[in-house]
């Protein structure tokens, strides 16, 4: 497929198809990666200049082997994360998400970030495919509990930090987020490729679409006969695949995008 690539800016330019669609409550199914949050000031991970990766290793801090290795610098770079988020807002774009949530009785809000933004914004029944920042669980018994507060002050690096013992076993604890090599929760990427399939309309918004098994809903979507429509600032791998691109940043296209579903809801009223 050859999609049509536009920037809009208004309302109106955006693709009549993707508007007739809107008009007709479909199935919205919505996948968020880290690009939605880059406007709130977390950084993404593969921006060749500003991502995490492109600053850290992540063999050495996002893998069940690194926490074996150097507990201690894990714990650290994932609380210097935790500070970075409790000063970060929602944008304009999880705003949006939140609001067109509450236009469509069938949506399904599934993300990869870790954070906690789209919850602040009011989206409900978040799907966290990657676990979240502000929750730990022992690295032992596995016991699931409450992050306790951060140890060190605001800091603009990491710094090595113990982590916390396990509230049950005295094991130490580790963020319930998922590393490179470690399985997905099960009920939630079985509920995320349940919706995928049963979607009429698939937006993917601000991911580079390489991690799997994530990367692999806009392609059940698209084989079930759903719409896909990408939102990004630069390209992805998915983009061949969609329908419609939508380039730009999510803060600006996802307000259009929902002002734009309230006029078509509308005209399909009438
Ligand atoms: C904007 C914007 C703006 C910026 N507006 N847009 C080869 C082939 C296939 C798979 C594999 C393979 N080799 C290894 C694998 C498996 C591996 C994988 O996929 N690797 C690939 C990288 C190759 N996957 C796994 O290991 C997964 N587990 C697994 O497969 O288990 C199998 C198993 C079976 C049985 C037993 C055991 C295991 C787990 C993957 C976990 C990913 N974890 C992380 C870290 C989470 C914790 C933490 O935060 O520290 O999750 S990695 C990181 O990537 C994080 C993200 O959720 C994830 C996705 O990144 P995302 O969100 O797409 O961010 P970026 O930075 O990549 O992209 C940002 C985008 O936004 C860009 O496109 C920008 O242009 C755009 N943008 N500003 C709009 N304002
Ligand atoms: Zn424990």
């Amino acid at each position: 497929m050859h999609p049509k690539i536009i920037s809009p800016t208004t309302a109106e330019q955006l693709p009549h198809g993707l508007l007739e669609l809107l008009s007709e409550r479909p199935k919205i199914f919505v996948l968020t990666g880290a690009g939605v949050s880059a406007e709130s000031g977390l950084q993404t991970f593969r921006d060749k200049r500003t991502g995490l990766w492109a600053q850290f290793d992540p063999r050495r801090l996002a893998t069940a082997d690194a926490f074996v290795q150097d507990a201690a610098l894990v714990w650290g770079w994932y609380e210097w994360r935790r500070q970075e988020l409790l000063k970060a807002q929602p944008n304009a774009g999880h705003d949006a998400l939140a609001a067109l949530q509450s236009q469509f009785p069938s949506f399904t809000l599934v993300t990869q970030n870790v954070d906690d933004l789209h919850e602040r914004a009011g989206s409900s029944s978040v799907v966290h495919l990657h676990g979240q920042l502000l929750v730990s669980r022992c690295f032992d018994c596995g016991r699931k509990q409450p992050t306790p507060n951060p140890a060190i002050g605001h800091t603009l690096t990491p710094q090595r930090v113990q982590p916390p013992a396990c509230v049950a076993c005295g094991g130490l604890l580790r963020p319930d987020v998922v590393w490179f090599g470690e399985e997905l929760p099960a009920d939630e990427l079985e509920s995320a490729r349940k919706a995928s399939r049963e979607c009429d309309l698939f937006l993917c918004i601000g991911t580079s679409a390489e991690v799997y098994p994530a990367a692999e809903l806009p392609h059940e979507a698209i084989d079930a006969g759903a719409m896909l429509v990408v939102v990004n600032e630069k390209r992805t791998p998915v983009d061949r695949s969609a329908h419609h691109v939508l380039r730009g940043q999510s803060g600006t296209i996802l307000p259009l995008l929902e002002r734009a579903a309230r006029f078509a809801r509308l005209r399909g009223d009438l």
